[in-house]
């Protein structure tokens, strides 16, 4: 495949709430989307994980940009003819880190190289299902009743599962409520990094709950801490941001601390990588379920045919459009029954709104795909 240039697009679209959790607020989604063109006309079409702050993990939108720009692309610029989405990996390996950034360029190009031949992700990744349940995150609130009335209104729209985002000083009385508001619907949580170990006695209270799991509770690098904390708890445990690699998540199943595992495409740096971690999280008996970092459209539709394969068997971060924004970049995904359709044509099986597209825009860069 021969690449002629590629498009770095910033947008912002308003959130049609702010989201909080423990490592901040988020009003709107700033990302930046990249869109290569091949020397055949053919596009490919990606979002960015990243954040403007390096909050959630290491890596930022500024900081990704320039890694992309300098340092991964000029590497697969080398390639020549011999590019081809199985390749950026291996290829980009010896840049250390910056799995948004590798994310970004190899979904483009699986993108385009998908599209080149018909293929959707959904066939290319080995899917199985032709829609999948949704659940849906809600963030931390100023007061308990806001809380409740947000996730009885989700209930009422069909979500199937509810994941409530919790903190030091947010978490025991809120899943209280709910479970009691609510009785016995699937209810699980998220500290984002928030505990240490130090609060395992205070996390196990949380076991009188029947909580699906709690999500990444101890700092990402604190492998050991979550094996330990496993033990002291019976809430399972589940890894997101600890999670990198498919090698990270044979050690994290090795070691006892996680027995459920969130996967989401830009943190462990594309598609390919995603479905090895499924597939060594499959062949241990240990359920996957596809986070969210609030996507467009364009990050959605490949996040839905990953939660389409078979070791997808928790209800994932995977929303309808209108959770997140009032218009979305792409014809909007909606909720059928508390699921969600998967796409079905050539690459993402979604194409971008170019009107919506022009009034997100913030700036736009073309890159010329040569050395
Ligand atoms: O539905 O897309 C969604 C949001 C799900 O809670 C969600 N995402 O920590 O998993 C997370 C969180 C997140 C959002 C993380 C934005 C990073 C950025």
């Amino acid at each position: 495949m021969r690449i002629d240039h590629l498009e770095m697009r910033w947008v912002r679209l308003p959130l049609v709430a702010p989201f909080r959790t423990s490592f901040g607020t988020s009003y709107d989604r700033d990302t930046f989307l990249v869109r290569v063109v091949t020397d055949e006309g053919v596009e490919g079409w990606s979002e960015c994980g990243a954040e403007p702050e390096p909050l959630y993990s290491s890596e930022f939108l500024a900081g990704a940009e320039l890694v992309l720009r300098d340092h991964l692309m000029p590497r697969l610029v080398a390639l020549g003819d011999r590019l081809a989405a199985h390749l950026v990996q291996p290829t980009l390996a010896p840049v250390t880190g910056h799995p948004m950034a590798k994310h970004v360029l190899e979904t483009a190009i699986l993108d385009a190289q998908l599209r080149a031949t018909g293929l959707g992700f959904a066939d290319h990744l080995g899917s199985v299902r032709d829609r999948v349940p949704a659940g849906v995150s809600v963030g931390i609130m100023d007061e308990i009743d806001e809380l409740v009335a947000a996730v009885g209104g989700y209930l009422e729209q069909g979500y199937v599962r509810i994941k409530l985002k919790i903190e030091p000083g947010w978490d025991l009385e809120p899943v209280r409520v709910i479970r009691e508001t609510y009785g016995d619907i699937p209810l699980q949580v998220d500290a984002n990094a928030a505990y240490t170990l130090l609060d395992a006695q205070h996390l196990a209270r949380l076991d009188e709950f029947d909580l699906l799991l709690i999500e990444q509770p101890l700092p990402e690098d604190d492998m050991r801490g979550h094996a330990e904390l496993a033990r002291r708890i019976r809430t399972p445990v589940c890894l997101d941001e600890s999670i990198t690699s498919a090698r990270d998540a044979a050690t994290a199943i090795v070691l006892g601390a996680a027995a459920i595992i969130n996967i989401k495409p830009s943190r462990v740096g594309g598609y390919l990588e995603s479905r090895r971690i499924h597939d060594v999280a499959h062949a241990h008996g240990i359920p996957v379920w596809c986070g969210g970092m609030l996507e467009t459209g364009i990050g959605r539709a490949p996040n839905l045919a990953l939660a389409a394969l078979p070791g997808f068997t928790l209800p994932g971060d995977t929303s309808a459009s209108d959770r997140y924004y009032r218009t979305d970049l792409t014809e909007p995904f909606v909720l059928e029954d508390g699921h969600v359709r998967v796409p079905t044509g050539p690459g993402t099986g979604v194409d971008v709104l170019p009107d919506v597209l022009e009034d997100v825009t913030i700036s736009t860069s073309t890159i010329p795909w040569r050395a």
